[in-house]
């Protein structure tokens, strides 16, 4: 079956998460993704959070499936050449360095542009133009620069991160919707165009709903906040709601049988107004459904501390899954908190593909998430990630088209590393 994206060539001068996330989508599906790595280094991330000494790291290897490998000195001459071969050759190019650090090398926009009017050029930096353009921007600095730290945590509590890589997993997302998007719009113009994407612009993307509540304060206090129900003034900006869902309707984290000694041992709990009535009857609290205070959601707000506490006495009787199964035949909206063990641990994913076990040579298998996309007609096989200068020779003549003796002479001029000719 044919792939979406075959034929596409993806020059990948990407590193650490941010860039390698998206180009590993485009990889998935089905573009031929060249990622380009300084000779005898590589991606810093290859050889970051190792677990296995000598082995690429899982850090490298989960985020560079379905990529070919090849060692290149951008700064070098010859290198400098190559990759104008490489940039001629390619339909798209993405990177995520440093400000500036692609012009220093000789290739800026308007430079790429002229090698190749049709190649798409995808960026990310961690600030849009402005003040902050130079900064260098790593995952907690997006999220804290993007509005999602400080309305994430309690309100009693600092700000906190999250552990989904918004800022970066978040942003190679947006990267990936733009860089598609050029390829469209190229196929009806035929001309290829920037695409830049900054890390702050991706949180406070997902952190819109944050945003709506800034402005929603003008018109007094956000009365679907805990807070509001246990009469705490609100300031300036949008608070930190805890575990209040940013929908408008009352849930909380609850515990569940087994807390004490798992960490895990939680469910979420939802009383949307549509279901209060089988809340009330699944928990043992009847006459909640016609009392006085109780009876409509505007008459709750102020009691949600007391319905929730009733309501964990009850989960706490349950484990998470129990509660699960009670819940979702009656609509009630619950979600157990599955810790990473069990989600590795769940068959069900892997049928999907949503998790896959991958072979390689250095690690042996391991675990990794698939593609959480699902095309019909384009259907993922995830590859294992290359090894560093793995595709070198095979880029040089099978993409570049060079001979032997041209080969020799890059090789020689050091703009690559060692090519095994075997
Ligand atoms: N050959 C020769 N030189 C190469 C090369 C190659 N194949 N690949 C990279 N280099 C050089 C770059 O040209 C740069 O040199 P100069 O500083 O002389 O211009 C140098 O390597 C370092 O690149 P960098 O500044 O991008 O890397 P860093 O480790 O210092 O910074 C990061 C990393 C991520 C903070 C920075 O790249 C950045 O801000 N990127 C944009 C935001 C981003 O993506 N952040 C997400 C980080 S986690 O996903």
């Amino acid at each position: 079956m044919m792939k979406a994206l075959e034929g596409v060539k993806v020059l990948d001068f990407t590193h650490v998460q941010s860039g390698p996330t998206c180009t590993q989508i485009l990889g998935w599906f089905g573009a031929d993704v060249i990622k380009v790595e300084r000779p005898g280094v590589g991606d810093a991330t290859r050889k970051q959070l190792i677990d296995k000494p000598g082995a690429d790291s899982l850090y490298f290897t989960m985020l560079n499936h379905n990529k070919r490998s090849i060692e290149l000195n951008s700064k070098n001459e010859t290198g400098k050449e190559v990759l104008t071969r490489l940039i001629k050759e390619c339909d798209v190019l993405v990177e995520n360095f440093a400000p500036g650090a692609l012009d220093r090398m000789g290739f800026s926009w308007e430079r790429v542009h002229e090698i190749n009017p049709r190649i798409i050029m995808a960026s990310i930096k961690g600030f849009g133009p402005g003040k902050y353009e130079d900064c260098k921007v790593y995952e907690n600095v997006a999220q804290c620069a993007g509005g999602s730290a400080s309305t994430t945590g309690f309100l009693d509590g600092p700000p906190l991160v999250t552990g989904a890589q918004i800022g970066d997993s978040g942003t190679g997302l947006h990267l990936c919707l733009g860089i598609v998007t050029a390829l469209f719009h190229r196929e009806k113009s035929g001309e290829g165009q920037r695409v830049s994407v900054a890390m702050q612009d991706s949180v406070l993307n997902l952190a819109r709903v944050k945003m709506r509540d800034q402005q929603r304060l003008d018109a007094g206090p956000l009365k679907e906040y805990s807070q509001f129900g246990e009469g705490i003034p609100f300031g300036e900006a949008t608070p930190r709601a805890g575990n209040d869902s940013g929908g408008g309707q009352p849930g909380r984290i609850l515990k569940c049988k087994g807390w004490e000694t798992d960490p895990n041992a939680y469910t979420y709990f939802i009383i949307q107004a549509a279901v209060w009535e089988k809340v009330c009857d699944l928990i043992g609290e009847p006459n909640w459904k016609t009392d006085d205070g109780f009876a409509s959601p505007s008459e709750r707000l102020d009691k949600l501390n007391q319905i929730f506490e009733r309501i964990e006495a009850w989960t706490m009787t349950k484990t998470k899954f129990e509660v699960m199964d009670l819940c979702n035949p009656l609509d009630i909206p619950v979600g157990p908190i599955l810790s990473m063990k069990e989600i590795a641990e769940d068959e069900g994913l892997y049928d999907t593909g949503t998790l896959v076990k991958v072979d390689h040579p250095e690690r042996g298998e391991y675990i990794s998430v698939g593609c959480p996309i699902k095309l019909s007609a384009s259907p993922v096989d995830v590859t294992r990630s290359p090894l560093l200068g793995e595709h070198t020779l095979e880029i040089l003549k099978d993409v570049l088209h060079y001979d032997d003796s041209e080969i020799n002479n890059i090789v020689s001029s050091g703009a690559v590393g060692e090519v095994n000719k075997s």
